[in-house]
């Protein structure tokens, strides 16, 4: 399918933007306490600037206790006070303003914290008017009410002493899960969502939005394998109501305001992401798709990591680059505070650091859709590599690291090794700014140990360099802004079978772009084939590379050397 000729009518705002998205607690902290907050975000504004991003995506800055870093919320119109005021939102948001940047909030509805005013007064008696906010199961001779598995460890069911029932938590027992078949909750949040608008707000990115309808009844989970509890993915992710509570949501809420949406979405498909984004669906803008951060999962989930083909790789990303255009409307990200780093995940840290991660750059800057780079990933920020389990702070992480360790008895530095290559702590540790103390992220003790790697791998140092990961980011950017095939040209994959090369092929009237990256660590050669000749460009001039010295043109048999990345423009 194809927009050609009509791209002009189509154009809007968050299609052309690059979005930046800040993890407060790790970003800048500007008070010595160790902990990021908004006033050190404020702080680097003209850096954002600089690098010319438009949008910023804010992980949860509202009251919480912080079990899970802010996505346990207690007050959704409250600032956490370890990370400023209202006042100082405010000052956040007119500073972007000012520089025509806008400002998309994390939107944490699936659950809220055990802290949250409505599950206090819920929690104490059955009768009280909040007690249908959230879930409840009678407890049944001790029998948890289900066999689901939280995601972060153990039963989503926690019992509650002083009503003796059980709650539903599919995150930690201190989130538990809101109840949406409940219309009165439904009204709560969207009132909400409509006062964080009315204060200028220009988005949302909502948090596991499509778990937020459960079968109801909330049966057994199949049964997959030996474990005590079961992934019971397919009786809350994208549920029987979830496209009736969106739809609710937007006539009631989005319709009403210019903005930007993205749903986090786990499972889901390119056909099942049309049901969220298709263009007359009146749901969402955009979500996150996990098909590619699940490529490196074996049986055993995330933390039991198997190997993986370029191929693999390339046939998740054409089949959303095809499925979705013109349909509906991709996000791009290749890592978040969830997620370890880029580069060290699809890339190599080592040796070809800066080549691979710019590489990767040149991937998420010319495929169709909004660009999401995640702070740090400018500079090629690394995985980090604590030795001590005491050293981590990631729920998640600790809980499984305890019921492997300490329950199972497993070893634990094969545990450590998994951590470090998929514990979410690898994109926590603070943001590098430069080679003083504490990477400049803080003149006190951080929160959490900033990586060793500051010396070599800092903002700094790289603002100065014309050649660095963080100067060739902002020539990517520049890109998008001067192309309009960038953001609106159709997609054609090439040498699909190859396992060292990722090339593809972007039209819009009468402009190609090409994109070749090599994802090997070695020199490679590729012939592309009789069917594929035709497809390259002809008369294209180079528009970008992640190596000094390109002097080759684009013809039917291309020397890539590691890692290397071009991008060809032709216009007619
Ligand atoms: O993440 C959703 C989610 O499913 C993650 O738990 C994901 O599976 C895991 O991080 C992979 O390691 C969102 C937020 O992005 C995450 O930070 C929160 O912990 C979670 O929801 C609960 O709010
Ligand atoms: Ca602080």
């Amino acid at each position: 399918m194809t927009t050609d000729g009509s791209w002009e009518q189509g154009r809007v705002w968050w299609k052309e933007a690059v979005v930046y998205q800040v993890y407060p607690r790790s970003f800048m902290d500007s008070n010595g306490d160790g902990i990021g907050d908004l006033q050190g975000i404020i702080s680097r504004l003209d850096y954002l600037q600089w690098l010319g991003i438009d949008v910023l995506w804010l992980s949860p800055v509202y009251e919480s206790p912080n079990t899970d870093n802010g996505y346990d919320i207690s007050d959704y119109r409250a600032i956490m006070a370890e990370f400023g005021n209202m006042e100082d939102f405010d000052c956040l948001l007119s500073g972007l303003h000012e520089r025509n940047m806008k400002l998309m909030m994390d939107l944490v509805v699936n659950h809220t914290s055990d802290e949250h005013e409505w599950f206090r007064m819920a929690r104490s008696k059955k009768d009280s008017p909040y007690r249908d906010y959230y879930i409840w199961r009678p407890n049944r001779d001790g029998k948890f009410p289900n066999n689901w598995a939280s995601f972060f460890g153990g039963s989503v069911w926690k019992l509650e002493e002083q009503t003796n029932e059980y709650y539903l938590h599919l995150f930690a027992s201190s989130q538990p899960d809101l109840n949406w078949e409940n219309p009165q909750v439904r009204n709560e949040i969207y009132g909400m969502m409509r006062w964080w608008l009315d204060k200028g707000v220009d988005g949302f990115r909502m948090d596991v939005i499509n778990a937020i309808s459960k079968t109801p009844g909330l049966p057994d989970a199949p049964y997959t394998g030996g474990e005590e509890f079961q992934w019971g993915g397919s009786l809350f992710l994208s549920g029987p109501r979830v496209h009736e509570y969106l739809q609710e949501m937007n006539e009631r809420v989005l319709a009403h305001y210019d903005l930007m949406t993205v749903g986090e979405t786990l499972s889901v498909t390119p056909s099942e992401a049309l049901q969220y984004v298709g263009v007359d669906r009146g749901e969402l803008h955009m979500l996150f798709q996990f098909e590619l951060m699940d490529i490196d999962a074996g049986a055993g989930g995330k933390w039991d990591v198997r190997g993986w083909r370029l191929s693999e790789f390339k046939s998740i990303m054409s089949r959303w680059q095809t499925e979705l255009y013109g349909r509906g409307w991709n996000s791009l990200y290749l890592n978040n505070h969830d997620q370890p780093r880029v580069v060290s995940r699809f890339g190599n840290d080592k040796q070809f650091w800066a080549e691979s991660a710019k590489m990767l750059a040149t991937m998420l800057h010319t495929l169709q859709g909004t660009p999401f780079v995640y702070q740090g990933e400018e500079i090629g920020m690394t995985n980090v590599r604590f030795e001590k389990i005491e050293d981590y702070r990631d729920i998640e992480t600790l809980n499984w690291y305890n019921e492997q360790v300490t329950r199972l008895g497993r070893d634990s530095g094969e545990a450590l090794e998994a951590i470090h290559f998929k514990g979410r702590d690898n994109a926590r540790t603070p943001l590098q700014w430069n080679d003083t103390q504490n990477a400049g992220f803080t003149a006190g003790v951080p929160w959490i140990q900033v990586n060793s790697n500051y010396q070599e791998i800092n903002v700094e140092k790289q603002r100065s360099d014309p050649h660095s990961i963080v100067n060739y980011y902002r020539r990517l950017i520049e890109l998008r802004r001067n192309f309009p095939v960038i953001v609106y040209g159709d997609y054609t994959e090439l040498a699909r079978d190859d396992e060292t090369i990722y090339a593809f092929v972007r039209h819009l009237d009468g402009s190609s772009l090409f994109t070749i990256l090599n994802f090997s660590a070695e020199s490679y050669t590729i012939h592309f084939t009789a069917e594929d000749i035709p497809r390259i460009p002809r008369v294209s001039a180079l528009l970008i590379s992640n190596y000094e010295r390109v002097d080759q043109a684009l013809t039917s048999s291309m020397h890539l050397r590691p890692y290397e990345a071009r991008v060809y423009m032709s216009s007619s």
